[in-house]
């Protein structure tokens, strides 16, 4: 079946059930609370300068970041082992990846959280020491006193590079959206893995909205705080299936350089 035959099918089904949430590049999601990462909005740098995107050895974006100080980014450790570090990448303040705006840094040191096997188990962060500054405005990281921020209902920002639909094309350009945190109980009913002490989940019950395929590694904040990194999850923007994150506050005392 052709693609867009398939895409007429799926959006006849959905109208049929009354509800369209099958988000096509550049279309527009008319349920859920925010049009159309997934179910997202266009960002700037500008608003969101610690949002950095991390390059392989052939440039080419594959996961997110956040710069957390001048020389430091916290991502997902299974970003930074993805790539030998000598090839790893990180450029800050390009909004557009097909510009030159900002700058690419290279990175100096790779720390992955000791207990990382893989992001279903949980300590999937790790931490990138640049090998310059980028004088950029830096995220705060969330500690045991940010306990408030992780409250089921707390309204987050997902921000990424990565694929607008499950299975489609990764953004040329940030992009945002608002998710609820969701509470643990949920979160254990819709993840077997899920592990409160090293996780948390945002998303709507309904979909929608998440994070997707190259967002990894990203920030999602409240405010400029960062609480959470993209790390994993079942598929995205699936009902049931909010996004899975990886606990910053559980971490803040491990961090190299924060
Ligand atoms: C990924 O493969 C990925 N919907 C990132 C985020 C989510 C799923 C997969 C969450 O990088």
């Amino acid at each position: 079946m052709s693609r867009t035959l398939r895409r007429v099918l799926v959006a006849a089904a959905a109208l049929l059930a009354g509800a369209v949430f099958v988000p096509a590049a550049g279309a527009q999601q008319t349920s859920g609370a925010q049009p159309y990462i997934v179910g997202g909005t266009n960002a700037s740098v500008a608003d969101h300068p610690y949002a950095v995107y991390l390059v392989d050895e052939r440039e080419n974006q594959f996961c997110g970041g956040t710069l957390v100080a001048a020389d430091t980014v916290v991502t997902a450790a299974h970003c930074a082992v993805a790539v030998h570090s000598s090839e790893l990448g990180v450029v800050a303040g390009r909004q557009d990846k097909r510009g030159t705006d900002g700058m690419r840094l290279g990175v100096r040191r790779v720390w992955v959280a000791p207990d990382y096997e893989d992001p279903t188990t949980g300590n999937d962060i790790a931490v990138l020491t640049l090998a310059g500054s980028a004088p950029y405005r830096t995220a705060r990281v969330a500690g045991p006193q940010d306990e408030a921020l992780y409250a089921p209902g707390t309204m987050a920002t997902v921000l990424g590079w990565g694929r607008l639909s499950e299975g489609g094309e990764k953004s040329d350009t940030l992009r945002s959206a608002q998710v609820p945190v969701v509470d643990d109980l949920s979160c254990g009913q819709s993840y077997d893995t899920y592990d409160p002490q090293t996780m948390l989940c945002a998303g709507y019950p309904e979909g929608g909205v998440d994070a997707c395929q190259g967002d990894s590694g990203g920030p999602l904040v409240v405010g400029d705080t960062l609480i959470g990194v993209v790390s994993w999850g079942d598929g995205c923007a699936q009902a049931g299936k909010p996004g899975v994150y990886t606990r910053v506050s559980s971490y803040v005392e491990d961090l190299p350089g924060i």
